[in-house]
């Protein structure tokens, strides 16, 4: 595994990261899923601020405080809705991995732990969003010096499984100074 981006099981509202991201949707009003459990634990102050930012586009990427969340940072984006894979999902998930990582190099936040976004009430593929997911980060890390370490944060040990698998297969053979 990359010495920069780990995989592991957890809740991500307990990450003491500079910042966790929330698959978010584009009113960034909360709602359920990983979203509705970083709003509980923010506390209402998250959504005052949230207010103000008049939504997001799928993609896209805005930060916020973090509250009373141990993560100083909450890097919030709507991810796509699954519509059958040919509808442009695979480059607006990249997408919005890739908005993260760039608004958290602008702050100078140096370990930012991401969901597994779109693949719960979106119900895009777990291996298919594995992949984007991994592939995307791996090219950032590739060509940024930060953040100085990522963490997918799974919520079941069977996803995590998946995330590993996809890491392995993709990434494996890559020469150990390349990564
Ligand atoms: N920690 C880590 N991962 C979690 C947690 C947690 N505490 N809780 C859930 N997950 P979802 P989406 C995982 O549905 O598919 C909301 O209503 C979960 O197992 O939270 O992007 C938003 O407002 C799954 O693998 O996000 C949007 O309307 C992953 O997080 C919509 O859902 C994403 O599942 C976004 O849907």
């Amino acid at each position: 595994m990359n010495s920069r981006l780990e995989i592991l099981v957890g809740d991500i509202t307990q990450s003491d990261s500079d910042a966790i991201v929330n698959a978010a949707n584009p009113t960034l009003l909360g709602g359920s899923g990983v979203d509705g459990a970083i709003h509980r634990a923010a506390g209402p102050e998250l959504l005052e601020e949230c207010r103000k930012l008049h939504g997001c586009e799928r993609g896209q990427a805005k930060l916020t405080r973090g509250y009373h969340l141990k993560a100083r940072y909450v890097l919030h984006t709507p991810g796509p809705i699954w519509r059958g894979g040919d509808k442009g999902e695979a480059e607006t998930l990249a997408s919005c991995y890739r908005s993260c990582l760039e608004l958290a190099a602008e702050h100078g936040l140096e370990t930012v732990d991401f969901p597994s976004i779109s693949t719960g009430v979106y119900g895009y593929p777990l291996a298919q969003a594995a992949t984007v997911a991994l592939r995307t980060i791996m090219a950032f890390l590739d060509t940024h010096s930060l953040p100085r370490r990522v963490r997918m944060v799974c919520h079941s040990e069977e996803a995590a499984q998946v995330y590993r698998q996809t890491y392995n297969m993709w990434f494996a053979g890559e020469k150990p100074d390349r990564l």
